[in-house]
């Protein structure tokens, strides 16, 4: 008998990879998750992105933070001591911010970063721990979109999630609604959520976004291939590939595709599996979901929140909204 492919080829395939991609390739028109971006390489990609002149996002809600902190602090705490968990916590850069305000009320906080990567974490807990004295870091290995569970509060203690960078644009709206729903479920009567969304606004200002010049959004989508070909012996050529952004106004979201202009056949070795893309054939690998006013807080509403208050930016591009339970 022969071995496996992946034996042969030396490699240690993740069954959760190996089902999304082949599940993904094998449909019509062809997809990929987006949570497949984040290896090592995309995720230092991404950081690279939020860096960009275009990629407004990142900055703007960098501002709504820095100026409103101290505000969404004493609301969310409604004068108990609070403590901060962090959906997706990532390099926590932004976070910064709210755990200072945090502080600077209560003198001290407790601070649990949940993400996949377990580097992303250790090089966010020694950043906020060395830069802010007073957070205690707990962090936790969390796959929060399959299961949730929070520390324990103390007795008296609120607790406010952060599910900011509008990470929450990426999942359809039907799967968004689910994860804040179990996000409420885990919370206690007086506990908050806040959610940081992007705004829909023109188009040229949208595709720039996800198109920038300096072709790092196309070498971040492009990445998705050259880890297909690293993890499952793939022989994609990433650059037989064009990065596509799109603007779906009925849809209401950037689109993320990979096309190819030439036929080709790419084996994936690992897999046993062959695919084949005609001339003009699309991968599609990301949603990015813009919200129009008031959506976010219907979005609260719907999963069980009750909105206290929305902060947003001098252009209305990106909004910050505090969902609190009754
Ligand atoms: C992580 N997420 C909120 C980003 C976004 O804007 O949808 C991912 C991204 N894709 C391309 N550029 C950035």
């Amino acid at each position: 008998m022969n071995p496996p492919a992946s034996l042969a080829l030396n490699l240690h395939v993740d069954e959760r990879v190996a089902e999304a991609v082949r599940a993904g390739l094998a449909s019509q028109p062809k997809r990929l998750p987006p949570w497949l971006f984040y290896d090592e390489a995309g995720s230092k990609l991404f950081e690279a992105i939020t860096e960009l002149p275009e990629y407004y996002l990142t900055r703007t809600e960098r501002g709504i933070l820095a100026k409103h902190s101290a505000d969404m602090i004493a609301h969310a705490a409604g004068g108990r001591q609070l403590r901060i968990v962090e959906l997706g916590a990532g390099s926590a850069d932004k976070t910064r911010l709210v755990l200072a305000a945090a502080v600077e009320r209560q003198g001290a906080v407790h601070y649990e970063p949940l993400d996949v990567s377990a580097s992303a974490l250790d090089a966010a807990c020694r950043r906020i721990e060395c830069e802010i004295s007073g957070v205690t870091v707990m962090p936790r290995v969390m796959d929060y979109t399959n299961g949730l569970t929070f520390m324990p509060a103390r007795h008296g203690e609120r607790r406010l999630v952060l599910y900011i960078g509008s990470s929450i644009g990426n999942f359809e709206p039907f799967e968004a609604l689910h994860l804040l729903r179990r996000v409420r479920a885990r919370l206690q009567p007086g506990d908050g959520l806040l959610l940081g969304v992007d705004r829909v606004k023109d188009e040229a200002t949208l595709l720039a976004a996800y198109d920038d010049a300096a072709g790092v959004t196309a070498a971040f989508n492009r990445n998705l291939l050259a880890r297909l070909n690293r993890e499952l012996g793939a022989d994609f050529n990433p650059e037989a590939f064009a990065h596509r952004a799109v603007w779906n106004q009925a849809k209401s979201r950037i689109e993320m595709h990979l096309e190819t202009s030439a036929a080709q056949r790419v084996r994936l070795t690992a897999l046993d599996f062959d695919v084949e893309f005609v001339p003009g054939e699309t991968i599609h690998t990301e949603n990015s979901y813009k919200f129009a006013p008031g959506k976010a807080e219907a979005l609260l509403a719907e999963a069980g929140f009750a909105v206290a208050a929305t902060w947003t930016d001098a252009e209305g591009w990106f909004t910050v909204s505090l969902g609190q339970v009754e």
